[in-house]
């Protein structure tokens, strides 16, 4: 049994769940469209962080949003891919979260996005916590026993 099997639902933070940084694809401000399209498709994301060269966190990119953006009238501009960068495209208006928030805060968050970017104070990036985690841990709780009399 894990560590945090024996814990409380209520008492698990953002740190307890969140992929660390060092495992989570990433693509750089100034990338070419062309190479954040590559990342997407060679890890199989359909959306990854962006973040500056300092590792502080200033988006997100998805395919969809590369592909609307490099689609004309009839076909697709592939020119525009290395014409592009990540920061002319990436959606900046993204909720964050930090290491000691809640798991209610992050079940919050992650309502309305598969996956939510973890900060330190300073907005460098911490990592990611995605709805799958959040699940697994709810998951554990209901199966562990904890609720089976209510
Ligand atoms: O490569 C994968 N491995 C595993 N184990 N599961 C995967 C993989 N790719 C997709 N999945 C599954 C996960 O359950 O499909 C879900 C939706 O993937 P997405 O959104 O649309 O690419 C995955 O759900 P999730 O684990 O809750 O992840 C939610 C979102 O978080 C993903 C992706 O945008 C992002 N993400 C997850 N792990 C990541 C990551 N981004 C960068 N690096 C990571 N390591």
């Amino acid at each position: 049994m894990s560590l945090l099997q024996d814990r409380e639902l209520t008492t698990l933070t953002v740190q307890d769940m969140m992929i660390p940084s060092e495992k989570v694809a990433h693509v750089q401000l100034n990338n070419p469209l062309e190479h954040a399209l590559l990342v997407l498709v060679k890890s199989g994301y359909s959306a990854v962080p962006v973040l500056d060269s300092a590792y502080k966190l200033e988006g997100t990119i998805g395919k969809t949003k590369i592909l609307n953006e490099i689609l004309g009238l009839e076909r697709f501009e592939m020119d525009r891919l290395s014409e592009l960068q990540v920061q002319d495209v990436m959606v900046t208006d993204i909720p964050r979260l930090l290491k000691g928030d809640t798991l209610i805060d992050g079940l919050k968050a992650l309502i309305d996005y598969p996956f939510v970017c973890v900060v330190d104070e300073a907005g460098y990036f911490d990592g990611i916590l995605t709805r799958r985690a959040i699940l697994k841990e709810i998951r554990k709780d209901i199966y562990s026993g904890k609720n089976k009399q209510n």
